[in-house]
């Protein structure tokens, strides 16, 4: 079929048929397809085909040319490629933590990937106030491979070069700069702030000076410390997961940066679940079981992190001054300050910027919203302006536990 060797054009559920047919070499024969976008996402088209009669799916993601939030936005597609690599890479890294690529599809800007359908968003499974006891140690131990293993510690220096060129991400690390780093800290027209907090964020955030030259080292810091290879939006819609089973979704903002990036998303996600369950569970015994579950996990992916981090580097680290005395703990200390400030970023860049979580804007009274909006914000300037205090599990779930009342 010409149309799909030639020309890149979005497709539409039926052309994504058409392009299962003629150019994934998945289905069989006699397979009858159906298909549906089912992508919830900010940027992509996520096509998902089955088979019912061989019992077979598979999930085919295009990027657009444009995000779908907005079309402000115009982004390249080689987001795609980018996505695709570090998917294969990952799963060299972290087997069984991110699904697997069928194929990448450089004309129509789309890969083919497992079908994760058994699992569920973990952003809508923490709102149904779910628990996944497994998840700190599946997490960690993805962090923990994909971000040291990736790092000039453990590489030979030229080979983690070549994966710096390879996957420079301009247009989305644009996108994290202008609405993570900037936006969100002065009175920005696309900042979309909840009318009962605007107060609120004027005083708390946007007033205060010392606040924003912090954000301002944090930015700059984001923009050239190439320290390891990122996920780059690792949020609780970035995962799918079940009981038994954590697989990360959804690379494409990834590329050679801070590591604490990853895992102060991971925290800050975490934390909005919380809020939801502070304002949306009536029950107070099912509340507070929640909120434990939620703060424990928080302080397991802290420590745990710690634990493999340090393993992992006694195992792998190659270069030679690494092994100096004192220079692990120098190290891991400034990704845990990282993992702070990046904490904070998040917690504050979606309470004020143009991409909110839903934990959040489901609550629907708007004087718990508002609540649930003003804790998350004392807790994100919190922990940006104390990041090179914060070293334990205990230390990260204190900042919450002030910041959030009665909990
Ligand atoms: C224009 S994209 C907005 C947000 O959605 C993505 O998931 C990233 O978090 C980005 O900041
Ligand atoms: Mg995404």
């Amino acid at each position: 079929m010409a149309i799909f060797t030639t020309e890149y054009f979005t497709m539409t559920e039926a052309d994504a048929i058409e392009y299962a047919k003629t150019r994934l070499n998945f289905f069989d024969e006699d397979a009858e397809l159906t298909c549906k976008e089912i992508g919830d996402g900010n940027l992509n088209y996520v096509f998902r085909l089955v088979d019912e009669k061989n019992n077979k799916s598979v999930i085919v993601k295009q990027a657009g040319p444009v995000a779908r939030i907005s079309d402000e936005f115009k982004l390249s597609p080689d987001r795609n490629r980018i996505e695709s690599e570090i998917l294969e890479l990952q799963n060299k890294l972290a087997p069984g933590f991110v699904p697997e690529i069928y194929g990448y599809d450089p004309i129509m800007n789309c890969c083919a990937m497992e079908d994760l359908s058994d699992h569920e968003i973990m952003r809508t499974a923490l709102m149904k106030h779910k628990k996944f006891p497994l998840f700190a140690d599946h997490i960690t131990t993805y962090m923990v491979n994909t971000l040291l293993l990736t790092s000039d510690v453990v590489m030979e220096h030229k080979e983690k070069k070549e994966l710096v060129k390879s996957f420079m991400n301009p247009e989305l690390c644009e996108i994290t700069e202008d609405l993570v780093y900037t936006e969100p800290f002065y009175d920005c027209h696309r900042n979309d702030v909840f009318p009962a907090s605007r107060d609120f964020v004027q005083e708390t955030i946007w007033n205060d000076k010392a606040l924003q030259l912090e954000t301002a080292k944090l930015k700059f810091e984001f923009m050239t410390n190439a320290q390891s290879l990122l996920h780059g939006d690792l949020h609780t819609g970035s995962v799918f997961i079940k009981e038994d089973s954590t697989k990360v979704i959804d690379p494409e903002f990834a590329f050679y940066g801070p590591a604490g990036y990853d895992v102060g998303n991971v925290i800050a996600n975490l934390t909005f679940a919380l809020a939801n369950a502070k304002y949306t569970i009536e029950d107070a015994g099912q509340r507070e079981d929640q909120i434990d579950y939620l703060q424990n996990t928080i302080i397991d992916i802290v420590d745990l992190f710690k634990e493999k981090f340090v393993k992992a580097w006694d195992e792998k680290v190659t270069d030679r001054t690494a092994r100096y005395e004192g220079f692990k703990e120098y190290y891991l200390d400034s990704v845990l300050r990282d993992t702070a400030a990046v904490s904070g970023l998040e917690l504050c860049r979606r309470i004020i910027g143009l991409a909110h979580v839903k934990d959040i804007t489901s609550i629907e009274d708007a004087e718990k919203r508002a609540a649930a909006e003003k804790e998350c914000l004392t807790a994100g300037k919190r922990f940006i302006l104390e990041r090179g205090t914060l070293k334990t599990g205990e230390d990260f779930i204190k900042v919450v536990k002030e910041s959030f009342n009665n909990i």
